[in-house]
């Protein structure tokens, strides 16, 4: 008698989240209405060819959203994440496209930024990476190097490779369920993780305020805040534990 996949609880799990899951925190999400993000248009501040062309607009694109951080909390749904994390006695992995610090603040550990971090700077001289919390602006000095005029954001922009991919491809193989949650679907290779865990057997359900672009993908799809969806599922998940 083959056993039910609904019935039996997922043992690992892969988590994606894009900006939905901050929307409720007050953040921006990047196709708004106008289609544009926060006012620019994505080629004209993310992009290496946008640094190179315009390196003071894009500093002050990204230090704007970096003093956003601190003035907004985690929100209902980060919380429940990081509950799931800490409760969770399988293999778990919360991958994020979002380069806040929403998640670690809920106190999510088990956590991978697929496209980098506000806070954190990336020296082109020395190639260190490390914290930075203030405003960077096109002098600021690298403190593992000293060298000044050299440091970007740590960010992964379009066209650059993302962070920890050998790390989610694995993670992936090994799930039995992968959840996304507030993302359009619209940016690789995110958007084609469901895609790898549904050749690999795992079970696929989505949440988000509308259907993203790859709803057909998901065996399950939940509409709705954030806020409200996610600690809903995961008060089912720990139901079963
Ligand atoms: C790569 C950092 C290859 C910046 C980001 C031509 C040349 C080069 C590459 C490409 C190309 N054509 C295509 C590509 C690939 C490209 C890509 O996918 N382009 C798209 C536009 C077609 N991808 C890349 O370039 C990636 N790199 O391919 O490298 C390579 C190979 C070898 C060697 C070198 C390189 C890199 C992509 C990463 C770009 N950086 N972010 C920053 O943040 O400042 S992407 C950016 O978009 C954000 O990270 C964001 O997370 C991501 C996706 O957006 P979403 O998170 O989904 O946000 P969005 O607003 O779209 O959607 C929000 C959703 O939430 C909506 O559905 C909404 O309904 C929902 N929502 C709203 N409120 C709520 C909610 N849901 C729930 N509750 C709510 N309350």
């Amino acid at each position: 008698m083959e056993a039910n996949l609904e019935s039996v609880a997922p043992s690992n799990i892969v988590i994606l989240t894009g900006a939905g899951v901050s929307a409720e925190s007050g953040l921006a999400t990047f196709r708004g209405p106008d289609g544009l993000w926060e006012g620019h248009r994505v080629e004209d501040v993310a992009t290496p060819q946008a640094f190179a062309r315009d390196p003071a607009l894009v500093h002050a694109f990204y230090d704007a959203r970096r003093a956003r951080l601190d003035e907004i909390e985690p929100n209902a749904a980060h919380r429940a994440l990081a509950q799931l994390d800490l409760h969770w006695p399988g293999e778990f992995l919360l991958v994020t496209q979002n380069v806040d610090d929403l998640h670690e603040r809920a106190g999510s550990t088990r956590l991978l930024h697929m496209h980098g971090e506000l806070q954190k700077g990336w020296c082109q001289s020395c190639g260190e990476r490390f914290a930075w919390a203030g405003l960077m602006g096109e002098g600021a000095k690298c403190p593992a190097c000293d060298d000044a005029g050299l440091v970007r954001p740590d960010i992964v922009w379009f066209g650059e490779m993302p962070y920890g991919m050998d790390r989610i491809d694995e993670a992936l193989q090994r799930c039995d369920l992968f959840v996304s949650i507030g993302t359009s679907g619209a940016v690789y290779p995110a958007a084609g993780f469901v895609q790898t865990a549904r050749y690999c057997g795992a079970r696929t359900l989505e949440m988000n305020l509308e259907p993203s672009l790859g709803s057909f993908l998901f065996d399950e799809s939940r509409t709705g805040p954030a806020g409200e969806l996610v600690p809903q599922w995961v008060e089912e998940l720990l139901a079963a534990v």
